[in-house]
């Protein structure tokens, strides 16, 4: 509370006969309400493939994909345990589908996102098409898509969900449906649209309706290929490497609404430079291995594994080896908002 708030006993008195009429006091709580910088309970975190993995296959005989609709183990912030949150405005879990399995259709107004961490062969299906995932894929799950996961290879699937779960809620525009079937009837073949909108080419007289990107899998083939490309001209970013926004092609816009994705690729040995930003980010390691600071805090990372970093706090990246990291953040919508800041270098 504020230095200049006196703490009568009138004060005390008043404050006690204000709930009756569904008003509070401003003067005692505007310190929180609107603070210099970002507060959050979001902390910087780290989850060691390593060590979930064997909890995340033993998930997998406890209960089927069919049976749990979606089986996955969410990836709490220890600083908000039990709220099924990465950030404050983001959802992230762990999702397995075990050969032979299927994940039933359904549609949600939540957006998705999904980045393949283990496995190969296995497809998710968007309104009637089918993609077939890799390692390192990012596929997307519009709003109010039907989608359904099946896994017809013979190893099982990983993939980081990315959701705007708490978003959502927060605006409480939640909306959900069951598929009557598991499976969404399949009406395109395999691959059409990342030919059709992926290619640097559109559909003559195309128009898309939708806010998200039409093509729905960026393979991990395509996005490595153009940054190992993009080496060669030896530009880095002090604090970023090279790091590339996914995009709609169409527009030229996030390929998201509500979450920002990137890829980027960090040189052996690189140290980068401090940087932070408002959009609290969730990083995937695609590939390679080293460690980031994060606040305070120090992160040893390796491929498969994922990490946070919280709105406002200062990250460093220092890969031992030449390394991807796929991130998403709610940066679309803060800039949207005209809220979205960043600060290169050190105070
Ligand atoms: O695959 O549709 O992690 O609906 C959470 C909710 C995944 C999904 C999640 C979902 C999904």
């Amino acid at each position: 509370m504020s230095q200049l708030v006196p703490d009568t006993p009138e004060l005390s008195e008043f404050y006690k006969r204000l709930p009756d009429y569904s008003l509070a006091p401003l003067w005692t709580v505007l310190s929180s309400l609107i603070t210099p910088v970002p507060v959050s309970r979001c902390q910087p975190a780290h989850w060691d493939y390593k060590k979930v993995r064997p909890l995340i296959l033993e998930s997998g005989s406890l209960i089927t994909a069919k049976q749990a609709e979606r089986r996955v183990l969410i990836l709490e912030n220890p600083g908000m345990p039990g709220e099924s949150k990465i950030t404050d405005s983001l959802y992230a879990g762990l999702q397995l589908i075990l050969p032979g399995e299927v994940a039933p259709a359904h549609r949600h107004s939540q957006s998705a996102l999904r980045f393949i961490v283990e496995g190969s062969g296995a497809y998710t299906a968007v309104d009637g098409e089918k993609t077939i995932m890799e390692e390192g894929d990012f596929v997307i799950t519009p709003s109010w898509t039907w989608h359904d996961h099946g896994n017809d290879s013979t190893e099982p699937m990983v993939w980081l969900d990315g959701l705007d779960i708490p978003l959502v809620s927060m605006l409480d525009a939640s909306f959900f449906e069951k598929y009557p079937d598991d499976l969404f009837p399949q009406s395109r073949p395999v691959g059409d649209a990342l030919a059709r909108y992926g290619s640097g080419l559109l559909p003559v007289g195309y128009e898309h309706a939708r806010p998200t990107s039409p093509v729905f899998n960026y393979p991990f083939a395509k996005t490595r290929k153009a940054l190992e490309q993009m080496k060669l001209a030896d530009e880095w970013d002090p604090c970023h490497g090279l790091k590339s926004r996914f995009v709609n092609p169409v527009t030229g816009d996030y390929a998201m609404p509500t979450m920002a994705t990137h890829m980027q690729l960090l040189p052996k040995g690189f140290e980068s430079e401090t940087y932070r930003s408002t959009d609290a980010t969730v990083f995937s390691v695609a590939e390679g291995s080293g460690k980031s600071t994060v606040g305070d805090q120090i992160i040893e990372w390796q491929r498969r594994d994922t990490f946070v970093v919280p709105s406002w706090t200062e990250i460093r990246h220092f890969p031992a080896t030449e390394s991807y990291l796929f991130s998403f953040s709610n940066r679309p919508v803060q800039e949207k908002l005209g809220l979205w800041r960043e600060k290169r270098g050190e105070d």
